[in-house]
């Protein structure tokens, strides 16, 4: 790809935005900025890239066609729905829409190893890696995870191996990406607020594996029915893992080991130190030793990260118990599928504050463990009349105005012994900045109801 003298537009400047805008400009090109932000914050924004010749043309507060078809080419950020109009025009005039995905794709030689799915892409990823490092590798940590792929490139690319979280928004915009293994989590409902329908959802996701080759491997959930029916269609080597049954080559969880198959060979990895909690966090560490040991991770070091690795707050993160309640902040169970193995992981009786802002998906799902283990369902947020009318019927149903009161609420009406779970089924932006921001309000509210014992 060149982009030298081109005038190229990046559109949406958040982190990925801003990596491409100093990608094109080192390439010599001219750039051209599209956000729905006021003038003045972007002004802001590029101050510090200091460029007057020639000047960074900006449009503020929305993406008009006019302003998209002077650009030759343009660059999407992955938050950018692609049926705006303005894309459109572009794409009906030919102009080449991309994401930064493809321009690493491009320009870069070095060995990728992507992890992608539903649920579990950042535990995985960060799991992998940290399993790559201890083994003496050189990475290149990004993606999805917070870092675009942009900066390795902007970076010197001076790291054996690039370890990505990859989206199925940034699998939407590269149509050459190739990793050398892909992992594959999951696929249950989301992003339906984007997405025609859950099989264009679903083939998003398959398009992590179009480009691979001789030489490439995939590791696929066999226990997830869609993953695995995407995994049996491929022509290359599939490593399968699961909870259910054995397969060779693959990777295989029993009780607390996990047993790695490669034809005649076995490998035995021992699960009983692995801190993280519930199923699915076993089966992530299940995709990261089978990604880990294809990427050349020795076994000794994969054992020892299994030991020490403590994943990330925010997910199905013990907060403490006050008064014989434990709390539980999931604020990252952001879709359905999440709240389902949260759900599964307890065997104490529930009561969930679930609800934010909806995306599109079903709640349907959840019924019969909500049945099975929801005393107390308090529904918070813009989702809050849609998840009742699904969900409402099952267990004793409340609204809170926000989340501190549903903590309250939740915790007067607990008993010894039980679980107050966060675990929402929607995005938090309706009433929160992100997800962490949510998860912190939690644990704050937690905090203020009395002595909280670790
Ligand atoms: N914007 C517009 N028009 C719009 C929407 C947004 O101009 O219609 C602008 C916003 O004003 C903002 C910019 O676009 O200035 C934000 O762009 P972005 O949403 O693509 O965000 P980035 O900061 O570039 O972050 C992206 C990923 N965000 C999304 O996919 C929504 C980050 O994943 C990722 O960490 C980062 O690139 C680095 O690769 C976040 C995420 O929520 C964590 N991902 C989704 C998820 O995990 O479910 C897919
Ligand atoms: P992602 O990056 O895909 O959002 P995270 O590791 O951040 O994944 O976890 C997001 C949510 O999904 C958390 O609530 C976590 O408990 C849950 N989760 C993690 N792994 C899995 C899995 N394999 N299946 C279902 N849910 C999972």
């Amino acid at each position: 790809m060149e982009f030298q003298g081109k005038k190229i537009l990046v559109v949406g400047l958040g982190k990925t935005g801003m990596a491409m805008v100093s990608f094109f400009l080192k390439e010599g090109a001219q750039v051209m900025i599209s956000d729905s932000r006021e003038i003045s914050e972007l002004k802001e924004m590029v101050s510090s890239f200091d460029r007057s010749d020639p000047p960074l043309l900006l449009e503020g507060e929305g993406h008009s066609p006019e302003f998209f078809l002077k650009s030759d080419m343009v660059g999407v950020s992955p938050g950018i729905p692609l049926d705006l109009p303005a894309l459109k025009a572009v794409r009906e005039k030919g102009t080449p829409v991309f994401g930064e995905v493809e321009i690493f794709a491009d320009r870069s030689l070095t060995p990728v190893v992507a992890v992608t799915g539903t649920n579990g892409k950042t535990t995985t990823t960060a799991l992998l890696n940290e399993m790559l490092v201890n083994s003496g590798k050189k990475t290149f940590l990004g993606g999805n995870i917070g870092r675009p792929l942009m900066d390795f490139i902007l970076g010197g690319q001076d790291q054996e191996i690039v370890v990505a979280e990859i989206s199925s928004f940034q699998l939407d915009t590269t149509t050459r990406f190739s990793p050398r293994v892909g992992l594959l989590l999951n696929i249950t409902e989301d992003h339906l607020d984007r997405y025609s329908d859950f099989q264009a959802y679903a083939a998003s996701k398959a398009s992590l594996f179009r480009n691979q080759g001789e030489g490439d491997a995939a590791v696929v959930n066999w226990d997830d029915p869609i993953c695995r029916s995407i995994g049996e269609k491929l022509s290359g080597p599939v490593y399968f893992f699961s909870r259910t049954r054995k397969i060779s080559p693959g990777a295989y969880l029993e009780k607390k080991q996990a047993l790695v198959f490669w034809g005649e060979h076995q490998e035995t990895y021992d699960l009983s130190e692995f801190a993280l909690p519930g199923m699915h966090n076993r089966e992530n560490a299940l995709a990261a030793i089978l990604g880990a040991r294809l990427m050349g991770a020795d076994r000794a070091a994969v054992q020892k990260t299994l030991e020490s690795f403590r994943g990330f707050g925010h997910r199905l993160e013990y907060v403490g118990e006050v008064n014989g309640v434990r709390f539980y902040d999931d604020s990252k169970a952001t879709n359905v599928g999440a709240v389902f193995k949260a759900l599964e992981g307890f065997n104490e009786p529930i009561i969930l504050i679930a609800g934010g802002r909806d995306k599109g998906g079903d709640y349907y799902p959840l019924q019969k463990l909500i049945q099975q283990k929801v005393r107390i369902l308090i529904l918070i947020g813009e989702a809050r009349e849609i998840m009742r009318k699904q969900l409402g019927g099952l267990t004793k149903t409340e609204f809170t105005d926000t989340l501190e009161e549903a903590v309250q609420r939740a915790f007067d009406q607990s008993r010894p012994g039980e679980v107050v779970l966060l675990s929402p089924a929607c995005s938090s932006f309706d009433m929160f900045r992100d997800y962490a921001q949510r998860g912190n309000v939690f644990q704050k509210a937690v905090k203020e109801l009395g002595k909280v014992k670790p």
